[in-house]
């Protein structure tokens, strides 16, 4: 065909005219279409016509054509009874990936059918840029690929021998390290070193990318509020109240207002209530409805139904439950009607590499060097969601839109579906899917 198609040119060139004059001076640069005629087609005909040449076979045995005026000639083609398409043979970039070496091991982002598919979200435009998330967690912990992107912060901890600062509130969010002595935390309980965990959770959310350093965020580009309210044995109700309604905005007695509310919320934390307590609904509300934020919670760890743990089982949240790399829930994952959605929390055991890679130090008691490393859980799903929140919100800002409010944020929040036998919400969170949905919202 292509022989054919060659032999034909000749003609077509000697027939078209073109101003001398014209041809001397510039011509339009060629523009490539791709056509696919149908059986029977008068293919010469079409080709003079629609001012075109044949450069080469396509698949789905369509072919594709050159034209100095490629929106005309696709006209031209499109109203031809026997021309079944023609479109332009447009230029696709490489979908982003970045430069950070732990990218490869961070296959929650990028591998199927684990990964939320974060490069095809990224390739749309939005990175985080001028969103703030409120990590609501263990404070603020320095990190070569994280520190750049915190912002502001307070500590909520009111029991000093919690927070290991010797005081209660105070503007310091820093992480003081949560390790635990033997009996420390109850009668039995066992010793523990630091987790560490806001940060791991941070990272998620905004770890930096394409600095050729570690691993990358979900919203690499989107600031990181360090709310601090879980210390050495945990949260009281009353400090992640308080620090729910400081982060969104919110006024707390004795608190300066908050210089950087965040739009988004983060809450990698939970314990059992047989229902959502109203210090935490009302503070939840206040957030949501009040300030429009939205308000991200785990699911919880106790692979049973999520209705048994608080945040989860409060109105108004995005209940997170955790996928394995296989894109199953997770084993130790919280399930049923409260949760919203999953996404990737991984499995640790037994391969360590399944779980889920982010910044982290490896200071048993105080910070010490700053590392990488796997973790499993809901909190490590829950970020995943935030940082996608904030990859939609700033899609709108680049489309001119409004924000999304927090319903439109879980009406708009799109997932790969799992079996229902998975009681995982809408399914697997799907980031290109996501910030999709948000450019298109009106
Ligand atoms: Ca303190
Ligand atoms: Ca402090
Ligand atoms: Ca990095």
């Amino acid at each position: 065909m292509r022989t054919g198609m060659a032999a034909l040119l000749g003609v077509v060139m000697a027939l078209t005219v073109t101003p001398l004059t014209a041809a001397a001076q510039e011509e339009p640069e060629e523009q490539e279409i791709i056509v696919k005629f149908r059986e029977g087609a008068s293919r010469s005909d079409a080709l003079e016509r629609s001012r075109t040449r044949a450069v080469a076979d396509a698949t789905d045995g369509a072919e594709v054509l050159a034209s100095r005026d490629a929106a005309e000639s696709i006209r031209v083609l499109m109203a031809r009874g026997d021309v079944e398409y023609a479109e332009p043979n447009i230029v696709l970039e490489a979908t982003a990936v970045p430069n950070d070496p732990l990218w490869p091991q961070q296959w929650h982002y990028w591998e199927n059918p684990g990964g939320i598919g974060l490069s095809p979200a990224w390739d749309q435009g939005p990175s985080g840029l001028g969103q703030r998330v409120a990590v609501i967690d263990t404070g603020r912990t320095a990190h070569p690929d994280l520190s750049a992107n915190y912002v502001g912060g307070y500590d909520f901890i009111s029991n000093a021998g919690f927070a290991k600062d010797g005081n209660g509130r105070d503007a310091n969010p820093t992480d003081q390290g949560d390790w635990r002595l033997a009996g420390q935390c109850g009668p039995g309980s066992a010793a523990r070193p630091s987790s560490w965990h806001g940060l791991h959770v941070a990272g998620t959310v905004a770890a930096l990318r394409n600095n050729a350093t570690g691993g990358t965020g979900v919203a690499p580009l989107a600031k990181v509020v360090p709310v601090r309210v879980l210390g050495t044995c945990g949260g009281t109700l009353a400090d992640i109240a308080a620090g729910i309604v400081w982060a969104a905005g919110g006024a707390v007695p004795g608190v300066p207002a908050n210089p950087n509310p965040a739009r988004t919320l983060n809450l990698s934390l939970g314990g059992p209530s047989a229902a959502c307590p109203a210090t935490l609904q009302n503070a939840i509300n206040t957030a949501r409805n009040v300030h429009g934020a939205t308000v991200v919670v785990a699911a919880g760890n106790d692979a049973a139904n999520a209705a048994g743990t608080t945040p989860a089982n409060c109105v108004g949240v995005i209940t997170t439950g955790a996928t394995d790399r296989q894109a199953n829930r997770a084993s130790y994952s919280n399930f049923g009607a409260s949760v919203e959605i999953c996404a990737p929390g991984g499995e640790t055991s037994p391969v360590v590499a399944n779980g889920v890679l982010s910044t982290l130090n490896n200071g048993a008691t105080v910070p010490a060097a700053s590392i990488y490393k796997h973790y499993q859980g809901t909190s490590m799903a829950t970020p995943h969601v935030a940082g996608v929140v904030a990859l939609m919100q700033h899609s709108r800002v680049q489309h001119a839109k409004a924000l999304l409010t927090p319903p439109q944020v879980l009406l708009h929040l799109k997932a790969k579906p799992l079996p229902a036998a998975a009681q995982c919400g809408k399914g697997l969170l799907d980031a290109r899917a996501s910030v999709a949905a948000a450019v298109a919202a009106a």
